[in-house]
C-alpha cells in the first residue's frame, strides 16, 4: 500500500503515515550503496547478522532498477540472504522499479517510516549508485556505506565524485580474493576522502576492509556504525534529518503543484498549449510556470 503511485491508494496512503509518524524515528537509517555487483547485498546479509546479534531488528529496503530490464535479481537477493530472509527479527522487501530508471523507490522514505513503526530498529537501503535519480540515498539515510571493489585504481577514478561526497564509510569488498589489493585499495580511497570535505562536522569518513565470504572486518564495520550513532552524535543525525525533511517538504510540494496544474479541469487543455509554446521556445519555461501560479492565485 505504501509503495503504491496510484492515486486511488493516495488517500489510504495518508491515513496510514499520520496514524504511524509519531511512533517512526527512532531507527538508525543506514544506506548502502556502490557499483553493479560491488558486494551491496552481500554485505547487508554478513552486516545486517552482526547486528542481529547485537539485539536489533533489521529492515531491509533494496530498489533494484535494473529488475525491468534482466528479469531482476530479486530472487537473487533472497538468495543471497538467506540467513536473514529466515530470521524472525529481519525484515527484507526487495522492490523493483518497472519502467523507472530511478535508483531508489519512489515511495522510499514512506517505507523507513513503516519499518520503524513497525519496530525496527535499524533500516538499512541497498540502491545502486546510479545517480540519475533526483533523490538520492543521502536525502533519506543517515548514514551512507559505498560498497567499493578492491581494484582501487579504477574505482578512485571511475566512482562518480558525488557518491564519494556523501560517504562516511567507505567499505572496500571482497578482501578475500585479494588481500593486498584490499588494503592497498582503502589506502588510495583514504587519500581520496581527505580531499573532500565531510557532510558533518563532527564525522570525517572512513574507510573499512571486508570480506562478507569470510567474515572479516564486518564486525569492525559495525563498530563505525556504533560509532557513527553514538549518543553524542545525535544532534548532528537530528539536524542532518530536519534538512531531510524540508527536502522531503519541497519534493512534495512541487510534486502536488504539477499534479494541481494537470488535474484542474479550466486549464486541462490550456496546459497543453502551454506545453508545446514551452517546447517550441516561444515561451520561457520559468515565465510560464511564474503566470500559471499567478493567474491561479487570482482566479481563486
Ligand atoms: N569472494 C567474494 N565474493 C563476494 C563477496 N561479496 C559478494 N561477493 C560476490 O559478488 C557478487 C555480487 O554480489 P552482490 O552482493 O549481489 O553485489 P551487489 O552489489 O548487491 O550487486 P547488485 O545488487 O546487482 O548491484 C556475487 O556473486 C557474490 O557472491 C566477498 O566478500 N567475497
Ligand atoms: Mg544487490
Amino acid at each position: 500500500m505504501i509503495e503504491s503511485t496510484r492515486a486511488t491508494d493516495a488517500p489510504l496512503q495518508r491515513l496510514l503515515l499520520e496514524r504511524i509518524y509519531s511512533a517512526t524515528g527512532k531507527a538508525w537509517r543506514i544506506g548502502i550503496t556502490g557499483s553493479p555487483g560491488a558486494g551491496k547485498s552481500t554485505l547487508i546479509e554478513s552486516l545486517g547478522m552482526v547486528a542481529i546479534e547485537h539485539g536489533h531488528r533489521l529492515a531491509v529496503l533494496a530498489t533494484d532498477p535494473a529488475a525491468a530490464t534482466t528479469g531482476g535479481s530479486i530472487l537473487g537477493d533472497r538468495f543471497r540472504m538467506t540467513s536473514l530472509s529466515s530470521h524472525p527479527n529481519a525484515f527484507i522487501r526487495p522492490s523493483s522499479n518497472r519502467g523507472s530508471d530511478t535508483a531508489l523507490s519512489r515511495r522510499i522514505r514512506e517505507s523507513i517510516l513503516v519499518c520503524e513503526a513497525a519496530g525496527y530498529d535499524v533500516v538499512i537501503v541497498e540502491t545502486v549508485g546510479a545517480g540519475q535519480s533526483d533523490v538520492t540515498i543521502a536525502d533519506v539515510v543517515d548514514m551512507v556505506i559505498v560498497a567499493s571493489l578492491p581494484n582501487a585504481g579504477d574505482e578512485v577514478q571511475g566512482i562518480k565524485r558525488g557518491i564519494m561526497e556523501y560517504a562516511d564509510i567507505v567499505a572496500v569488498t571482497k578482501s578475500d580474493i585479494d588481500r593486498s589489493l584490499a588494503l592497498r585499495a582503502a589506502s588510495q580511497l583514504r587519500s581520496a576522502l581527505s580531499l573532500i570535505r565531510s557532510r558533518f562536522r563532527d564525522w570525517q569518513a572512513r574507510t573499512a576492509i571486508v570480506s562478507s565470504v569470510t567474515g572479516e572486518g564486518v564486525g569492525d564495520l559495525w563498530a563505525l556504525c556504533e560509532q557513527f550513532f553514538a549518543p553524542t552524535r545525535q544532534l548532528s543525525i537530528e539536524q542532518n534529518r530536519r534538512q531531510q525533511r524540508r527536502r522531503w517538504f519541497e519534493e512534495a510540494l512541487i510534486e502536488a503543484l504539477i499534479d494541481r496544474v494537470r488535474t484542474e479541469a479550466h486549464s486541462a487543455h490550456s496546459i497543453e498549449r502551454i506545453y508545446s509554446a514551452i517546447e517550441d521556445g516561444t515561451v520561457l519555461p520559468p515565465i510560464a510556470a511564474i503566470e500559471i501560479v499567478h493567474s491561479w492565485r487570482t482566479s481563486q
